[in-house]
């Protein structure tokens, strides 16, 4: 039987699927439904200082070929999310999970990263660079000058494993430029890709969530072939310290099968997530089971980054 079994940053996950932030992840209900499903681990929603209620609703709609948001960052805030963390990890002292967060500001970012550093939690912290979603608030991995920034100053105290969210670029130079900041710290990952910031998706006369006059991110089906792009523009370009979760587009195990062609070593889903519920891990786990088995690879370092070009 071949093994889904993945590692980042040295720590081991018997399954190399898990949720992508924001779907299934806000209370602890949600997170214990992920915890105990087939997926390999959690991330938590995307945590701030102070808890959010977020955009007024609708605000999230499943489509045809994958999903709008605009969430606005609601969550219960840090401490509910780090108070369970620290707990579970009494409770599942041989897994590892994931927190998720980012300030309103820089500043707030790095008073999270503080409490963080000075927390008992022993997982792994992904910055979220990519929100689309707060009006007024650009995604902050679009501005380099300010991610090499904020990184800079993270790394000065933060000693804990940590990786970023990354939004989706669309030009080469835009990899190379964010893969020579990215290459100039200690990251453990970086995670390819949020949704594709603001999208228009309309019905009849009219656009389908309320926020920002409808405009939101897009996920699913849609955006497969520009997270896998994004996944292996940053394989090719990371130093190998720095691992790759794809996360973008997966509806099947052969949508996982090509994050990892690409050199993805954790997937997420998301959209999926949401339109079947915690089943998804099951089904998607042994779709991709499938097709190794036939195709003879037994664990994913068979064919992780293993894409091949045409001549
Ligand atoms: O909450 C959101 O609106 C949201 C966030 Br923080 C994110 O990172 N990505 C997204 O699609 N929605």
């Amino acid at each position: 039987m071949p093994s889904t079994q993945t590692q980042i940053a040295g720590f081991s996950f018997d399954n190399c699927l898990m949720n992508a932030a924001g779907v299934a992840c806000m209370s602890i209900a949600e997170l214990e439904e992920v915890k105990n499903s087939a997926a390999g681990s959690f991330v938590t929603k995307t945590a701030t200082l102070e808890p959010r209620a977020g955009n007024p609703e609708p605000r999230y709609r499943n489509v045809p070929l994958g999903s709008i948001n605009s969430m606005g960052l609601p969550n219960h805030g840090i401490d509910y999310y780090l108070d369970y963390l620290l707990d579970l990890q009494n409770r599942e002292p041989n897994r590892t999970f994931f927190l998720s967060l980012v300030g309103m500001s820089p500043s707030e970012t790095h008073t999270l990263l503080r409490k963080v550093e000075e927390s008992g939690f022993s997982g792994l912290t992904e910055l979220n660079l990519s929100c689309p979603n707060v009006p007024g608030k650009p995604q902050i991995a679009y501005d380099f000058e300010t991610t090499e920034k904020i990184l800079g100053d993270a790394f000065a105290y933060f000693s804990k494993p940590l990786g970023i969210k990354l939004p989706p670029y669309f030009d080469i130079v835009h990899f190379d430029q964010a893969a020579a900041i990215f290459n100039k710290f200690p990251l453990k990952f970086v995670n390819c890709v949020n949704s594709i910031g603001n999208g228009l998706y309309v019905e009849d006369e009219a656009v389908i969530i309320r926020p920002k006059n409808g405009f939101g991110g897009i996920g699913g089906e849609y955006i497969k072939p520009t997270a896998l792009a994004n996944v292996h523009a940053f394989c090719q370009r990371l130093n190998p310290s720095i691992q790759i979760i794809g996360t973008g587009g997966v509806l099947t195990g052969r949508d996982v099968f090509e994050h990892i062609l690409c050199g993805a070593s954790m997937v997420q889903v998301g959209t999926t997530l949401h339109k079947e519920g915690v089943p998804a891990f099951t089904r998607i786990t042994e779709e991709l089971k499938a097709i190794m088995a036939e195709k003879g690879y037994e664990a994913l370092d068979d064919f992780r980054g293993k894409l091949k070009y045409l001549d």
